[in-house]
């Protein structure tokens, strides 16, 4: 047995099964990451991806405390969102390779996959484009009192856009159950957020005076802590919230974004990598507390690979959508 037997529960109620759980979805949206890079690397993918690879915690974190019904909604950078709501990756490679078993039936790609089974309600190729799609199912969900929750994850270029306030603002007057996530990842695009945003972020969401906390983001412990919290609270029918996740996107802006010293140094991505891997501090902590040993990681990882290398065999055999059905499920 690699667990420790008499601990049946560590920090906040999560059980050890959970923190394993909470340990191979962040691999696997590492895992499935690096593929599509290799794919793109290949020439074998369409167009471009944005990677989630390092802020894999914000959204394990925040997934793991919903509701299977409860809803997100992503952005460009959507793949960890997915993943961590419960989609799965070979209909998630399908997608982003074309494929009639993708998502969108391979027409939507990487900045469109949408589930409503696991209540993802799509990622989202306009900065703070998703954050009425969020709210507006925050309203919904309180209109039909369902005590469903809607998370709304955006990047801190959103802050920028004017439709995230005008919702924040209606979320706070009507008390809707939405989260929104920030995920502060320092850049957007190719310019440090201290360029692109004036002031306190927190000043914003306090001006409506909408409850807001600021999170490690690479600590899923925390992330996940804070999201429980908030989230129960919103079910509960408090009204909304707002998380600031300070984060890191290891890889460039997108998949083709490789030579970036002239807007960040090598060094602060040395930095993060190394000393604040969400992964590897959470798999040294459970070794730390004998929640698992290294053995047991590693058992992990190889699943998780295997599972992640079936998945893109998987996609690369499937078929393309029948080119009689290029306009079919297509509005705009
Ligand atoms: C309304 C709008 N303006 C500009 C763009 C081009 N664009 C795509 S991603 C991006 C940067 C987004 O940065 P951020 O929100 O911080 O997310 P990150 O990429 O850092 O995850 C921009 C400006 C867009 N997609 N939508």
């Amino acid at each position: 047995m690699t667990i420790a037997a008499d601990r049946p529960e560590a920090d906040h109620g999560i059980s050890i099964e959970q923190w394993l759980h909470l340990y191979r979805r962040m691999l696997s949206i590492r895992l499935f990451e690096e593929q599509v890079n290799d794919l793109y690397t290949r020439a074998l993918m369409p167009g471009l991806a944005h990677l989630y690879v390092g802020e894999e915690a914000v959204a394990v974190g925040v997934c793991e405390a919903l509701r299977g019904d409860d809803y997100i909604t992503s952005t460009h950078r959507g793949h960890g969102h997915c993943l961590a709501k419960g989609a799965s990756p070979d209909r998630m490679f399908a997608e982003l390779l074309g494929k009639e078993a993708g998502y969108c039936r391979g027409k939507g790609g990487s900045m469109h996959i949408a589930d409503p089974a696991t209540g993802n309600l799509g990622a989202n190729a306009i900065v703070a484009g998703s954050a009425g799609i969020a709210t507006g199912a925050a309203l919904s969900a309180k209109h039909l009192r369902t005590s469903q929750v809607a998370v709304c994850f955006f990047g801190e270029g959103a802050l920028g856009q004017g439709v995230l306030y005008e919702v924040m603002n209606l979320a706070q007057l009507w008390k809707l159950p939405v989260i929104y996530v920030c995920e502060n990842n320092l850049y957007t695009e190719y310019t440090h957020h201290s360029e692109t945003t004036a002031g306190d972020i927190l000043a914003r969401p306090a001006a409506f005076g909408m409850p807001a906390e600021r999170v490690d983001g690479q600590d899923v412990r925390a992330v996940h802590a804070v999201a429980k919290r908030l989230v129960e609270q919103a079910r509960q029918g408090h009204g909304p919230a707002f998380l600031l996740c300070n984060t890191y996107r290891y890889r460039g802006h997108h998949v083709g974004d490789i030579n970036r010293e002239y807007y960040r140094p090598k060094q602060e991505e040395q930095e993060w990598m190394t000393e604040r891997d969400p992964i590897k501090n959470l798999g040294d902590w459970l070794v730390e507390q004998s929640l698992a040993d290294r053995s047991l990681l590693d058992r992990i990882h190889s699943e998780v690979n295997a599972d992640i290398e079936t998945a893109v065999q998987f996609a690369l055999a499937a078929p393309y959508p029948s080119p009689e059905e290029v306009a079919q499920d297509v509005y705009a």
